[in-house]
C-alpha cells in the first residue's frame, strides 16, 4: 500500500503540472479565460475549456492510478462527470489513452480541432514523472488496494483557478484568495467503514519561480491506518491559548459569524477554497474551521482529513456535534434520498480541527443558532 501513496503522488505532482501548463501555455490560457456565450459560442465546442481541464487531470489521475492497481478500478471517484455533450448533441468521453498520440487526437476532437492545445494537454498528461519523498519510500503499509477507494477534486477552487490572483503565499502560510488556493486533492478511504486513511494535498501555486513568471508547488501527505499515524509535516505545536482562531467562507451565514464572533478572544478569518481552509488547519494556521451548510463534498474533505487525522485531528459533522455526536465524516456511502452530487455532499455542515477541544467551544458560541 505504501507503493499506492508513492503512486499518488506523483500523479498529484503530475496534476499539479498540468494546472500550471493550462495558465502559462498561451494557447491553453487563452481558452482558459475565454467564456464564450450566445452567438460567439462554438456549439462544436464540448464544453467550458475550465471544465474540461478538470475533467482531463481527473481522468488523468484515474488512468495512471489503475494500470498500476487494476483492484481500483469502479473504487476512483471524482467530482466531474467524463461524458460530455455539445451543442449539436454530440456525445463524447473524455478518457486519456495509453499512448499520448492517441490521447492527442481524442483531445483534438474535444478541442474542435485545435492541436497545438491538444498536444500541449497530452505532452503534460504523459509525462513521465517520478516524484521523490524519502519518508514515503520507507514506509510500510499492510493494506491491500482491494479494500480501499478513492476521492478525487482534480482542482478545489475552480474560481480561484480562473480567477488567477497572483497573491504569494507569504511564510505563515495564509492566503485569503488567489492561485495559492487552488488545489489537487487525491484521499483514500477504506471501503469497509468509509474512513479516510491516506491523503495528498498538492498545492500547484505555492510561490513564485526564480524567473517570477512560473510557479512552484508544494504538497503535503498524510497516513493514518491502524497503529500508523505518518504524515510528512510535523504536527504545529501552538502555545497553549485562550484565543480561538476561526476560519470559515465568506459566504457563511451571518447568524453562524456572529454567534462565533461572541467566542472569549476569538479571532474569525475567512479564505477561498474548502480543500485550502481545510490545509489551514492542517498547518496549525488556524485552530478550526466551521462550515454550517452542505456546500462541501466527499471529495473536498476526504484527503485533508486523511491528513489531519495522520496529525491527530479531525473532521465531524457540525450538525451531529450540536446534538452531542462528535463522530468523524466517513466516506464511503451516498445519502440514498438524494440525487445528482448532492448524494455525496457534506450536508450537515463541517468542523475541522488538530485537536478536538475546540468542538466544545465552537458548539457553546453557536448555541442553537443552526
Ligand atoms: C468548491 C470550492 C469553493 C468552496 C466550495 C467547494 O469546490 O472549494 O471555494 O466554497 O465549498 O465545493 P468556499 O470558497 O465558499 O468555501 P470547487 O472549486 O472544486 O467547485
Ligand atoms: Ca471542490
Amino acid at each position: 500500500m505504501a507503493e499506492l501513496l508513492r503512486s499518488l503522488l506523483s500523479v498529484a505532482e503530475k496534476a499539479a503540472n498540468v494546472a500550471r501548463v493550462c495558465r502559462q501555455e498561451e494557447s491553453l490560457f487563452e481558452l482558459l479565460v475565454q467564456e464564450k456565450t450566445g452567438a460567439d459560442k462554438n456549439k462544436k465546442f464540448v464544453q467550458d475549456f475550465k471544465t474540461l481541464a478538470d475533467v482531463v487531470i481527473q481522468e488523468m489521475i484515474r488512468h495512471d492510478v489503475c494500470a498500476q492497481f487494476p483492484e481500483l478500478t469502479g473504487f476512483i471517484h471524482g467530482e466531474e462527470s467524463n461524458k460530455f455533450e455539445n451543442g449539436l448533441g454530440e456525445s463524447v468521453t473524455v478518457t486519456v489513452c495509453a499512448r499520448e498520440q492517441d490521447t492527442t487526437a481524442l483531445l483534438a476532437k474535444v478541442l474542435d480541432g485545435d492541436q497545438t492545445a491538444a498536444s500541449l494537454l497530452s505532452k503534460a498528461i504523459h509525462q513521465d514523472l517520478q516524484l521523490r519523498d524519502q519518508t514515503a519510500e520507507s514506509l510500510q503499509l499492510s493494506i491491500s488496494p482491494a479494500d480501499v477507494g478513492i476521492w478525487i477534486d482534480p482542482i478545489d477552487g475552480t474560481s480561484q483557478y480562473i480567477e488567477g490572483k497572483e497573491e504569494e503565499e507569504p511564510d505563515e502560510g495564509f492566503c485569503p484568495s488567489g492561485l495559492p488556493c487552488a488545489l489537487v486533492l487525491i484521499g483514500v478511504y477504506l471501503r469497509a467503514t468509509g474512513q479516510p486513511i491516506m491523503g495528498v494535498i498538492n498545492q500547484p501555486f505555492n510561490r513564485k519561480d526564480s524567473t517570477g513568471k512560473g510557479w512552484k508547488g508544494q504538497h503535503i501527505w498524510g497516513v493514518s491506518y491502524g497503529d500508523v499515524n505518518v504524515c510528512s509535516i510535523t504536527r504545529p505545536s501552538n502555545p497553549p491559548s485562550e484565543r480561538l482562531s476561526v476560519l470559515l467562507s465568506s459566504s457563511e451565514r451571518p447568524a453562524v459569524k456572529n454567534a462565533l464572533a461572541t467566542l472569549p478572544s476569538g479571532s474569525l478569518m475567512y479564505a477561498a477554497g474548502a480543500g485550502y481552509k481545510l490545509l489551514c488547519v492542517v498547518r496549525g494556521r488556524v485552530d478550526v474551521y466551521v462550515l454550517s451548510e452542505g456546500s462541501t463534498f466527499k471529495w473536498d474533505s476526504c484527503a485533508p482529513h486523511a491528513v489531519l487525522r495522520a496529525l491527530g485531528g479531525g473532521v465531524s459533522d457540525l450538525s451531529q456535534c450540536v446534538t452531542g455526536h462528535t463522530t468523524q465524516l466517513t466516506y464511503h456511502q451516498p445519502h440514498t434520498h438524494s440525487q445528482g452530487v448532492d448524494r455525496w455532499a457534506n450536508r450537515g455542515g463541517i468542523i475541522a480541527y488538530l485537536d478536538s477541544s475546540v468542538i466544545e467551544k465552537v458548539v457553546e458560541a453557536l448555541g442553537g443558532k443552526i
